[in-house]
């Protein structure tokens, strides 16, 4: 049945009879059935990954402290990782081992899948709900190549996933403000210098509404103006949405989502009692920090995400005049701003007749080659996408921080908060982590604006493990 060097058979010999059974539905009777088939050429070396996490996060630390990572026993997913050049042409077979205990594991695909950086193949196995009990096992695969039998091995803590740490019991439900009026905002110039001057105090203005009017946003008329603020409102919800892993248009949830109802000032809040909501505020000025940092924003960390939070506070939130501050102190954001800033000189969107085109809700998919007004389109797509995809991106952090990231110290007990190790990009303090890539929960200190040109942000493999329920954090 099972042909001779076949990862399965080679498995099954210290496993109990009914792994036996299981090991070769996983790797595949047609495989084994096809006598051309031959042992794959060119596997480097394989690895265990859980939960999408990349290698490097699933050695040790610098100081050598093993990463053990936790996982519910209400079910999870690993990965086996072959480095090769080809993708491998037989399955590998996963095998776990608790003292005598010995359990395989089904392959949900039967077939190996490119990683993104095409050095390297995955294939995915799902340990249902009770297929393992809780504690420690030990987790190992192997695949067979004409080079040899490559072997890999992982340890993690199987754990129950109780209310005191599941982060999403229920859907979370967060409401997001852009109404708060803390403090006003101006951009002045001197000659050629543009200066942006804020004050403490309250304006009759909402603050997120000078922050587009300090960004040439708001040079029309009352309903220009009031459509644009829409538009930049519906791009800031649809990038929440995707950074929570929900349809983007409308935030319907599936089973790999993570539990965060997104709601804005002026929707239908009747389904959520006011003690469950959390809040966030969206505009203002930061709080001055005695390093004279700007923030980009401040929230409560709530470890396990335990309550709901208010960062709608006055001194919480996203303090969106530093965007503004940032954008003008930055050589290459004014010579951008330059041309919409009418203190100095320029034309700001809604206030040219050619602008009622910006309104046009389909603006982004169409063909602009014939558009008189090109440039001035492109500019106002860039200047759209990149100001609502900061602003997404701080409001998602600081949710983040609300929902218990980052757990300081090694895991089980914690999310690698502060723990150098081969995967830190830039050290961070004990409550951010900076994996590769512009993830979400690395610090504004090293949050590069040129990389989300080129690249949405995202939570990283760590917090998305967390957020999604599949990586525990243990008391
Ligand atoms: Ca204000
Ligand atoms: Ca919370
Ligand atoms: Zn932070």
């Amino acid at each position: 049945m099972v042909g001779c060097g076949d990862p399965a058979a080679t498995l099954v010999a210290d496993a109990s009879e009914t792994a036996i059974a299981r090991a070769d539905v996983s790797a595949g009777d047609d495989l084994a059935e096809d006598a051309t088939v031959v042992p794959p050429s060119g596997v480097e070396r394989i690895w265990i990954g859980v939960e999408r996490l990349p290698e490097n996060l699933m050695g040790a630390a610098t100081d050598g402290s093993p990463l053990l990572w936790a996982v519910p026993r209400q079910g999870f997913e690993l990965q086996i990782h072959a480095v090769a050049v080809d993708p491998p042409s037989r399955l590998a077979a996963v095998h776990v081992q608790q003292g005598s205990q010995a359990v395989s594991l089904a392959a949900e695909s039967q077939a190996w899948t490119a990683n993104p950086d095409k050095k390297s193949w995955h294939l995915t196995f799902v340990a249902m709900a009770d297929q393992l009990t809780t504690g420690q096992w030990q987790f190992s695969a192997q695949l067979e190549s004409a080079q040899g039998t490559r072997k890999a091995s992982a340890n993690l803590v199987v754990a129950d996933r109780t209310a005191d740490i599941d982060p999403f019991e229920a859907v979370d439900p967060w409401l997001l403000s852009f109404n708060r009026d803390l403090a006003g905002l101006q951009v002045v110039a001197q000659g050629e210098d543009v200066t942006v001057i804020t004050t403490a105090q309250p304006n009759g203005k909402p603050d997120f509404d000078e922050t587009l009017a300090g960004l040439g946003l708001q040079g029309g008329d009352a309903v220009f103006n009031q459509a644009i603020r829409q538009i930049f409102r519906q791009r800031v919800r649809r990038w929440l949405h995707t950074f929570f892993v929900q349809d983007p248009a409308t935030g319907a949830m599936g089973p790999g989502s993570i539990r965060v109802k997104v709601l804005f000032d002026g929707d239908d809040l009747s389904e959520w009692p006011p003690a469950q909501l959390s809040k966030m505020a969206i505009g203002g000025l930061a709080p001055p920090q005695p390093n004279g940092k700007q923030l980009f924003g401040l929230a409560k960390i709530d470890p396990w995400n335990a309550k709901a939070n208010d960062d709608s506070l006055p001194g919480y939130g996203v303090f969106t005049f530093s965007f503004v501050k940032a954008a003008i102190g930055q050589p290459i954001g004014l010579a951008l701003l330059r041309d919409l800033l009418p203190i100095a000189g320029g034309k700001p969107f809604g206030s040219l007749p050619e602008d009622a085109v910006l309104l046009d809700p389909n603006l982004e998919s169409k063909q602009l080659d014939n558009e008189p007004h090109k440039a001035r389109i492109q500019l106002f797509l860039l200047e759209m996408r990149l100001v609502s995809l900061a602003v997404a991106a701080v409001a998602a952090h600081e949710i983040g921080h609300s929902l218990g990231l980052i757990h300081p110290g090694l895991p089980p007990q914690g999310l690698l908060g502060g723990v150098p190790g081969p995967w830190v990009v830039k050290t961070q303090d004990e409550h951010h982590l900076d994996t590769a890539g512009p993830n979400l929960m690395q610090t504004g200190d090293s949050f590069d604006p040129a990389e989300l040109l080129a690249n949405t942000p995202f939570f990283g493999p760590v917090e998305s493990g967390y957020l999604r329920r599949r990586l525990l954090v243990l008391k």
